[in-house]
């Protein structure tokens, strides 16, 4: 470790941040939120102590207000369907922000605005912008209370709906005021839906702000988020605080936050292997961390489903932790037959939002069931039927439920110093070209996978769904510095780890098309068998064939009993074009060229490599 952070304070700043130091003990927290509050004029302030009661007193006070429709207990008791304002139903990218002293410190994949300029304009934008509601204090830990990867943030925010997520995806309330008293460091957050209400003004189901702002200051860990009540952007323990600023920590100390489940994969001989893997957004994370193997003896527990924590250990191991507490998870497509685990764990307690609402008071999304009823109220709150030609739920429509109500959570998921990891894996949408699972040679070749990963676009933010785009790491929209400097220190931290003792790194692809447009592999449950290889590498025991791009299974050797695949589908799923690899390589070099001098020296000679193992094929 102490290696990683010699290199890195050569190249960051001199300066420590001021505002972070001061940021200590509870009389600078009072003093922090009354700041907020004189800025943004809320009509009160309230501390959230994360009890029970409490949360029962908003769920009640929200339903009162029309703002969330209590379900019917008898299917679904203590559960709540919101349904947002049409136009605040994913994360926005194009008004996510990185503000760094310098603009090379963000890099080329990020919106960067100077913080002298944006803090200027968020002290206009947030001025009294709280009026006429509530301002919640919400104290909260990212990962298990007092946990050596464990750390601190403070939210406020004028949304009674963001506390209540917020309570079931950290470990919230007043147990954490304990460690902010005690001098613990913690992350500032600030969230406004950006609606401010005049006196006696009426308030809407979802209050929002067509214009939105989603600010992260990596450098004084704060963020600042305005306009959005949706997900990503107002619950920002999560993807702002747990990936954005976290990754710049991690930076600064020498571990990793990542876009990354996190799995207890156990053999039929009762050997264990933790297993983390990156895939970009609605690209399976939820369903691969709560799978069930079809493949008999072979079991899977979760640990996280979104985001993990990584930090080499004195063993020379890579120990991970998940810092959530809870999931946010895709609705649309989670079912029966493709993630029971998850329908067993949203049994009630659950926030559903942009879901649709059967008659008898239960919720509906396209996927939970093969037919639909026959009437529902879609997510927009109108009539549909299944004649109506458009789907029921919102594509990016979620469900907020605890981690600790899943039925397969591993006896070690809040395990205070994490668990060793023994595979990282990374994936994403490719109807061609990548195989179904590819191991790495080693670490360097494993980050130049990593760093090229390309995926279809999806739901879960504005754009077009289905357009190829590079997500290194899965990490585009979520590292908080330079892409460039995120791949030097994912090879940094492989430098800190003893060689025989590394994590092995595969890519696998769950969504390799035939040339009917299929999908040639059944997926969900079935991929356990390409965890089965993989565990069969960990532990030296299954072969593999070398090919231009990594380590590839023995067809003949990979497990499909019992499985009824198409007659040349394996050969399909395991196929290595020259030519389109040769069309990837060069993309690869266009796409590293954006970095200029900023990418890694070992990511150059992987392309070179590659390409000489091209030419030679
Ligand atoms: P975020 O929460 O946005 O970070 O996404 P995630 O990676 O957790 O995505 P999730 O597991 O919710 O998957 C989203 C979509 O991928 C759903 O529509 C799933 O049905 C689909 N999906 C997941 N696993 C598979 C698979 O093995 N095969 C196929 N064909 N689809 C899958
Ligand atoms: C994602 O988009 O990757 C999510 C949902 O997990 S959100 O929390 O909105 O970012
Ligand atoms: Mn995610």
């Amino acid at each position: 470790i102490a290696h990683v952070s010699e290199t890195q304070h050569r190249t960051a700043d001199a300066e420590p941040s001021r505002t972070v130091d001061e940021r200590r003990g509870i009389a600078a927290l009072e003093a922090w939120v009354a700041r907020i509050a004189a800025l943004t004029r809320p009509d009160r302030v309230v501390w959230c102590d994360g009890t029970r009661a409490e949360s029962d007193r908003l769920t009640k006070q929200l339903v009162a207000e029309g703002k969330l429709i209590r379900l019917n207990p008898e299917w679904r008791p203590n559960s709540f369907l919101a349904r947002s304002d049409p136009d605040d139903v994913a994360r926005v990218e194009s008004r996510t922000f990185i503000c760094t002293t310098r603009q090379e410190d963000a890099g080329p994949t990020n919106n960067w605005v100077a913080p002298d300029a944006m803090r200027a304009e968020l002290d206009g934008v947030f001025a009294g912008s709280m009026r006429g509601r509530t301002m919640y204090v919400v104290p909260f830990s990212m990962g298990p209370l007092g946990g050596r990867l464990s750390q601190l943030g403070v939210q406020v925010t004028d949304s009674a709906y963001a506390v209540l997520s917020m309570g079931v995806m950290t470990r919230m309330g007043s147990r954490v005021l304990d460690l902010i008293e005690a001098g613990e460091p913690w992350v500032a957050t600030v969230h406004s839906v950006g609606a401010p209400l005049a006196p006696g003004e009426r308030d809407v189901a979802w209050p929002c702000n067509p214009t939105k702002y989603i600010v992260q200051f990596p450098e004084t860990r704060e963020v600042w988020s305005y306009g959005s009540g949706y997900g990503g952007n107002a619950l920002l323990a999560k993807k702002c605080f747990a990936l954005r600023i976290a990754s710049a920590m991690g930076r600064e100390e020498g571990w990793l936050a990542e876009h990354m489940l996190l799995i207890k994969l156990t053999d039929p001989r009762g050997r264990s292997y933790h297993i983390a893997a990156a895939f970009p957004s609605a690209c399976g994370k939820t369903n691969l961390a709560m799978l069930r193997p079809s493949v008999p003896g072979w079991r899977v527990e979760t640990l996280g489903d979104d985001i993990a924590w990584l930090r080499p250990g004195e063993d020379g191991r890579l120990w991970g932790i998940n810092p959530e507490a809870g999931f946010f998870g895709v609705a649309p497509g989670t079912g029966e037959s493709t993630n029971a685990t998850a329908v067993e764990t949203l049994w009630g307690n659950t926030i559903f939002t942009n879901v649709a609402l059967r008659d008898d008071g239960d919720v509906w999304w396209e996927g939970l069931t093969d037919t639909p009823p026959a009437h529902l109220v879609d997510w927009r709150g109108e009539d549909w039927t299944p004649s109506s030609g458009r789907p029921a739920a919102h594509p990016n429509s979620r469900f907020t439920v605890a981690a600790a109500q899943c039925p397969q959570m591993a006896d070690d998921w809040e395990a205070p110093d994490g668990v060793p990891i023994d595979a990282i894996l990374f994936g994403g949408r490719r109807a061609t070209n990548v195989p179904l699972v590819v191991e790495a040679t080693d670490w360097r070749h494993g980050v130049y996978i990593g760093a090229t990963i390309s995926s279809e676009k999806t739901a879960a933010s504005e754009g077009t769904v289905g357009e190829l785009r590079r997500d290194p790491f899965a990490m585009l929209p979520f590292c908080g510095y330079n892409m460039a400097d995120h791949w030097a220190h994912w090879l940094a931290i492989g430098d800190a780890l003893r060689f025989d003792r590394a994590p092995r790194m595969f890519q696998v692809n769950w969504f390799r098309k035939g040339a009917d447009g299929e999908f040639l592999w059944p997926g969900f449950g079935e991929n356990a068998r390409v965890l089965e290889w993989i565990a069969g590498r960990v532990a030296g025991e299954a072969g593999a064939v070398e090919s231009i791009i990594g380590r590839l299974p023995v067809v003949d050797e990979f497990d499909v009993d019992g499985l009824d695949l198409p007659d040349d589908a394996l050969e399909q799923l395991f196929a290595v074009d020259v030519e389109s690899w040769r069309q990837e390589a060069d993309l690869t070099e266009e796409f590293f060229s954006g970095f200029g001098s900023r990418l890694p020296a070992a990511l150059a000679t992987e392309l070179a490599a590659l390409r000489y193992r091209l030419a030679a094929a």
